[in-house]
Protein backbone atom coordinates (compact mmCIF):
# COMPACT_ATOMS: atom_id res chain seq x y z
CA UNK A 1 0.00 0.00 0.00
CA UNK A 2 3.01 2.50 0.86
CA UNK A 3 4.93 1.29 -1.73
CA UNK A 4 2.12 2.19 -4.41
CA UNK A 5 1.40 5.62 -2.98
CA UNK A 6 5.03 6.11 -3.02
CA UNK A 7 5.38 5.37 -6.49
CA UNK A 8 2.30 7.30 -7.50
CA UNK A 9 4.14 10.30 -5.43
CA UNK A 10 6.88 9.93 -7.74
CA UNK A 11 5.36 9.83 -10.91
CA UNK A 12 2.70 12.55 -10.31
CA UNK A 13 6.40 14.18 -9.51
CA UNK A 14 8.27 13.35 -12.69
CA UNK A 15 5.28 14.29 -14.38
CA UNK A 16 5.33 17.66 -13.18
CA UNK A 17 8.65 18.27 -13.30
CA UNK A 18 9.06 17.12 -16.87
CA UNK A 19 6.11 19.47 -17.57
CA UNK A 20 8.06 22.39 -15.81
CA UNK A 21 11.44 22.11 -17.79
CA UNK A 22 9.42 22.12 -20.83
CA UNK A 23 7.63 25.70 -19.93
CA UNK A 24 11.21 26.65 -18.60
CA UNK A 25 12.39 25.88 -22.08
CA UNK A 26 10.11 27.26 -24.41
CA UNK A 27 9.75 30.32 -22.17
CA UNK A 28 13.90 30.29 -22.34
CA UNK A 29 13.20 30.35 -26.19
CA UNK A 30 10.92 33.01 -26.18
CA UNK A 31 13.10 35.12 -24.21
CA UNK A 32 16.07 34.93 -26.52
CA UNK A 33 13.56 35.54 -29.46
CA UNK A 34 12.29 38.40 -27.80
CA UNK A 35 16.07 39.64 -27.43
CA UNK A 36 17.03 39.26 -31.00
CA UNK A 37 14.06 41.14 -31.73
CA UNK A 38 15.00 43.89 -29.44
CA UNK A 39 18.35 43.87 -30.41
CA UNK A 40 16.86 44.23 -34.32
CA UNK A 41 15.02 47.02 -33.17
CA UNK A 42 17.46 49.23 -31.96
CA UNK A 43 20.05 48.64 -34.63
CA UNK A 44 17.45 49.86 -36.84
CA UNK A 45 16.48 53.13 -34.66
CA UNK A 46 20.29 53.46 -34.42
CA UNK A 47 20.67 53.60 -38.25
CA UNK A 48 17.02 55.85 -38.32
CA UNK A 49 18.68 58.22 -36.13
CA UNK A 50 21.90 58.60 -37.81
CA UNK A 51 19.65 59.43 -41.13
CA UNK A 52 17.83 61.94 -39.36
CA UNK A 53 20.61 63.47 -37.77
CA UNK A 54 22.05 63.87 -41.45
CA UNK A 55 18.52 65.12 -43.07
CA UNK A 56 18.41 67.86 -40.09
CA UNK A 57 22.21 68.54 -40.63
CA UNK A 58 21.35 69.10 -44.27
CA UNK A 59 18.34 71.45 -43.79
CA UNK A 60 20.37 73.44 -41.52
CA UNK A 61 17.46 74.16 -39.26
CA UNK A 62 16.86 72.47 -35.84
CA UNK A 63 20.13 72.72 -35.10
CA UNK A 64 20.12 71.63 -31.43
CA UNK A 65 17.69 68.89 -32.00
CA UNK A 66 19.73 67.39 -34.60
CA UNK A 67 22.68 68.06 -32.04
CA UNK A 68 20.53 66.40 -29.73
CA UNK A 69 20.04 63.38 -31.77
CA UNK A 70 23.18 63.22 -32.77
CA UNK A 71 24.60 62.29 -29.33
CA UNK A 72 22.31 59.12 -28.34
CA UNK A 73 24.07 58.05 -31.55
CA UNK A 74 27.34 56.56 -30.18
CA UNK A 75 28.86 58.80 -28.43
CA UNK A 76 30.15 58.43 -24.84
CA UNK A 77 29.60 61.32 -22.00
CA UNK A 78 32.59 62.31 -19.98
CA UNK A 79 33.20 65.22 -17.91
CA UNK A 80 31.32 67.71 -19.91
CA UNK A 81 32.10 66.41 -23.23
CA UNK A 82 31.13 63.87 -25.45
CA UNK A 83 33.09 61.81 -27.46
CA UNK A 84 33.07 59.90 -30.87
CA UNK A 85 35.94 56.98 -31.06
CA UNK A 86 35.53 55.77 -34.96
CA UNK A 87 35.79 52.05 -35.74
CA UNK A 88 37.11 53.42 -38.96
CA UNK A 89 40.29 54.78 -40.08
CA UNK A 90 41.13 57.91 -41.95
CA UNK A 91 44.25 60.32 -42.20
CA UNK A 92 44.08 63.45 -39.92
CA UNK A 93 42.28 65.95 -42.13
CA UNK A 94 39.61 63.48 -42.85
CA UNK A 95 39.36 62.66 -39.60
CA UNK A 96 38.75 66.10 -38.38
CA UNK A 97 36.53 66.73 -41.10
CA UNK A 98 33.95 63.89 -39.79
CA UNK A 99 34.19 65.60 -36.57
CA UNK A 100 33.60 69.38 -37.64
CA UNK A 101 30.80 68.10 -39.91
CA UNK A 102 29.25 66.65 -36.85
CA UNK A 103 29.74 70.08 -35.15
CA UNK A 104 32.28 68.99 -33.26
CA UNK A 105 36.49 68.46 -33.74
CA UNK A 106 39.16 66.64 -32.79
CA UNK A 107 40.04 65.59 -29.22
CA UNK A 108 41.35 68.22 -26.75
CA UNK A 109 43.19 66.54 -24.09
CA UNK A 110 43.29 69.36 -21.09
CA UNK A 111 44.43 67.63 -18.19
CA UNK A 112 45.41 64.21 -16.75
CA UNK A 113 41.71 62.86 -16.12
CA UNK A 114 40.39 63.26 -20.16
CA UNK A 115 44.03 61.58 -20.51
CA UNK A 116 43.06 58.72 -18.31
CA UNK A 117 39.69 58.57 -19.93
CA UNK A 118 40.57 57.88 -23.60
CA UNK A 119 43.91 55.66 -22.34
CA UNK A 120 41.30 53.62 -20.38
CA UNK A 121 39.06 53.33 -23.00
CA UNK A 122 40.88 52.97 -26.44
CA UNK A 123 41.60 49.44 -26.20
CA UNK A 124 44.48 48.16 -28.72
CA UNK A 125 43.23 51.17 -30.86
CA UNK A 126 45.67 53.58 -32.47
CA UNK A 127 43.43 57.48 -32.52
CA UNK A 128 43.98 60.07 -34.18
CA UNK A 129 43.88 63.60 -31.60
CA UNK A 130 43.63 67.16 -32.54
CA UNK A 131 47.26 67.65 -31.69
CA UNK A 132 49.51 68.96 -34.77
CA UNK A 133 52.72 70.92 -35.76
CA UNK A 134 52.09 71.66 -39.36
CA UNK A 135 52.09 75.16 -38.93
CA UNK A 136 55.56 75.78 -37.12
CA UNK A 137 57.83 72.77 -36.78
CA UNK A 138 58.40 71.66 -33.23
CA UNK A 139 55.24 74.09 -31.92
CA UNK A 140 52.10 71.67 -31.23
CA UNK A 141 49.56 73.26 -30.91
CA UNK A 142 45.41 71.83 -30.45
CA UNK A 143 42.55 72.36 -32.77
CA UNK A 144 41.52 75.24 -31.00
CA UNK A 145 45.04 77.13 -31.24
CA UNK A 146 45.31 76.48 -28.08
CA UNK A 147 49.33 75.59 -26.59
CA UNK A 148 49.92 72.61 -24.51
CA UNK A 149 48.92 72.46 -21.15
CA UNK A 150 49.66 69.18 -19.90
CA UNK A 151 51.87 66.63 -22.36
CA UNK A 152 51.82 62.80 -22.26
CA UNK A 153 53.94 62.25 -25.18
CA UNK A 154 55.05 58.28 -25.40
CA UNK A 155 58.98 57.32 -24.41
CA UNK A 156 60.18 53.89 -23.65
CA UNK A 157 63.71 54.58 -22.88
CA UNK A 158 65.00 54.53 -26.06
CA UNK A 159 62.90 56.51 -28.10
CA UNK A 160 61.19 59.55 -27.00
CA UNK A 161 58.05 61.23 -28.60
CA UNK A 162 57.83 63.53 -30.83
CA UNK A 163 60.66 62.48 -33.09
CA UNK A 164 59.24 63.74 -36.18
CA UNK A 165 60.97 66.69 -38.80
CA UNK A 166 64.08 67.79 -37.88
CA UNK A 167 66.36 65.36 -39.60
CA UNK A 168 63.53 62.51 -39.16
CA UNK A 169 60.61 62.01 -41.80
CA UNK A 170 57.96 64.53 -41.39
CA UNK A 171 55.46 63.84 -38.43
CA UNK A 172 52.85 67.13 -38.05
CA UNK A 173 50.36 64.94 -36.46
CA UNK A 174 49.78 63.26 -33.03
CA UNK A 175 48.07 59.84 -31.74
CA UNK A 176 46.87 58.51 -28.76
CA UNK A 177 48.16 54.49 -27.92
CA UNK A 178 47.25 52.47 -24.93
CA UNK A 179 48.53 48.98 -26.02
CA UNK A 180 51.12 49.94 -28.46
CA UNK A 181 51.61 47.79 -31.95
CA UNK A 182 54.48 45.51 -31.95
CA UNK A 183 56.18 48.32 -34.39
CA UNK A 184 56.25 50.84 -31.12
CA UNK A 185 56.97 48.31 -28.88
CA UNK A 186 56.11 49.94 -25.23
CA UNK A 187 55.68 53.67 -26.25
CA UNK A 188 52.61 54.49 -24.63
CA UNK A 189 51.02 57.74 -25.14
CA UNK A 190 51.00 60.25 -27.82
CA UNK A 191 53.20 59.36 -31.03
CA UNK A 192 53.96 62.26 -33.72
CA UNK A 193 53.31 60.15 -37.09
CA UNK A 194 52.54 61.31 -40.23
CA UNK A 195 49.64 63.60 -40.98
CA UNK A 196 48.37 61.31 -44.40
CA UNK A 197 48.39 57.21 -42.40
CA UNK A 198 45.10 56.19 -41.79
CA UNK A 199 44.12 55.62 -38.50
CA UNK A 200 40.77 55.94 -35.78
CA UNK A 201 40.12 59.10 -34.44
CA UNK A 202 37.85 60.38 -31.35
CA UNK A 203 36.11 63.71 -31.72
CA UNK A 204 34.79 65.64 -28.66
CA UNK A 205 31.98 68.07 -28.19
CA UNK A 206 31.81 70.51 -25.39
CA UNK A 207 28.35 70.74 -23.64
CA UNK A 208 29.60 74.58 -23.69
CA UNK A 209 29.95 74.35 -27.53
CA UNK A 210 26.60 73.40 -28.07
CA UNK A 211 24.09 76.33 -29.41
CA UNK A 212 21.34 76.88 -27.11
CA UNK A 213 17.89 78.20 -27.98
C1 LIG B 1 5.89 31.67 -26.26
O1 LIG B 1 5.35 32.48 -27.29
C2 LIG B 1 4.19 31.96 -27.94
C3 LIG B 1 3.76 32.91 -29.05
O2 LIG B 1 4.81 33.66 -29.51
C4 LIG B 1 3.07 31.78 -26.92
O3 LIG B 1 1.93 31.16 -27.56
C5 LIG B 1 3.54 30.88 -25.79
O4 LIG B 1 2.55 30.82 -24.80
C6 LIG B 1 4.83 31.46 -25.18
N1 LIG B 1 5.33 30.58 -24.19
C7 LIG B 1 5.63 30.96 -22.94
C8 LIG B 1 6.10 29.89 -22.05
O5 LIG B 1 5.58 32.14 -22.60
C1 LIG C 1 13.15 49.86 -39.50
O1 LIG C 1 11.99 49.08 -39.38
C2 LIG C 1 10.87 49.54 -40.12
C3 LIG C 1 9.65 48.67 -39.82
O2 LIG C 1 9.82 47.97 -38.67
C4 LIG C 1 11.18 49.49 -41.59
O3 LIG C 1 10.10 50.00 -42.34
C5 LIG C 1 12.41 50.31 -41.84
O4 LIG C 1 12.79 50.18 -43.20
C6 LIG C 1 13.56 49.87 -40.96
N1 LIG C 1 14.64 50.78 -41.15
C7 LIG C 1 15.89 50.40 -41.32
C8 LIG C 1 16.89 51.48 -41.51
O5 LIG C 1 16.20 49.23 -41.31
C1 LIG D 1 41.15 54.50 -15.52
O1 LIG D 1 41.42 53.19 -15.02
C2 LIG D 1 42.06 53.20 -13.76
C3 LIG D 1 42.46 51.77 -13.43
O2 LIG D 1 41.42 50.89 -13.73
C4 LIG D 1 41.12 53.80 -12.72
O3 LIG D 1 41.75 53.83 -11.47
C5 LIG D 1 40.79 55.23 -13.14
O4 LIG D 1 39.82 55.77 -12.26
C6 LIG D 1 40.25 55.25 -14.56
N1 LIG D 1 40.15 56.66 -14.94
C7 LIG D 1 39.21 57.13 -15.75
C8 LIG D 1 39.22 58.58 -15.98
O5 LIG D 1 38.40 56.39 -16.28
C1 LIG E 1 42.58 44.45 -31.21
O1 LIG E 1 41.80 43.55 -30.44
C2 LIG E 1 40.73 42.97 -31.17
C3 LIG E 1 39.94 42.10 -30.22
O2 LIG E 1 39.85 42.68 -28.97
C4 LIG E 1 41.26 42.17 -32.32
O3 LIG E 1 40.18 41.67 -33.07
C5 LIG E 1 42.11 43.05 -33.20
O4 LIG E 1 42.70 42.29 -34.22
C6 LIG E 1 43.19 43.73 -32.40
N1 LIG E 1 43.86 44.69 -33.26
C7 LIG E 1 45.19 44.82 -33.27
C8 LIG E 1 45.72 45.89 -34.17
O5 LIG E 1 45.92 44.15 -32.57
C1 LIG F 1 43.35 79.06 -35.64
O1 LIG F 1 44.26 79.82 -36.42
C2 LIG F 1 44.02 79.71 -37.82
C3 LIG F 1 45.09 80.49 -38.54
O2 LIG F 1 46.33 80.34 -37.93
C4 LIG F 1 42.63 80.26 -38.15
O3 LIG F 1 42.37 80.10 -39.51
C5 LIG F 1 41.59 79.52 -37.35
O4 LIG F 1 40.31 80.08 -37.53
C6 LIG F 1 41.93 79.54 -35.87
N1 LIG F 1 40.99 78.70 -35.17
C7 LIG F 1 40.39 79.05 -34.05
C8 LIG F 1 39.45 78.04 -33.46
O5 LIG F 1 40.58 80.13 -33.49
C1 LIG G 1 43.48 62.41 -46.93
O1 LIG G 1 42.56 61.57 -47.59
C2 LIG G 1 41.83 62.25 -48.60
C3 LIG G 1 40.78 61.30 -49.10
O2 LIG G 1 41.29 60.03 -49.29
C4 LIG G 1 42.78 62.72 -49.70
O3 LIG G 1 42.07 63.40 -50.69
C5 LIG G 1 43.81 63.65 -49.07
O4 LIG G 1 44.78 64.01 -50.03
C6 LIG G 1 44.51 62.97 -47.89
N1 LIG G 1 45.35 63.95 -47.23
C7 LIG G 1 46.55 63.66 -46.77
C8 LIG G 1 47.29 64.75 -46.09
O5 LIG G 1 47.00 62.54 -46.86
CA1 LIG H 1 39.04 68.16 -23.77
CA1 LIG I 1 56.98 59.80 -33.96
Amino acid sequence: MLCVLLLTAVIVLCITFTQERQQFISKNENLTDEREQLRLKITNLTSEREQSYRQMSVNGDNKLTAELVLLTAGWTYYQYSFYYMSKEQKNWTESRRYCKERGADLIIINNKEEQDFVHNTSGNATFYIGLTDIDVEGTWKWVDNSTLTSRFWASNGQITEPNGGKGNPEEDCAVTVAVPPPKWANLVGWLDVSCDQNYQWICEKRISQFILP
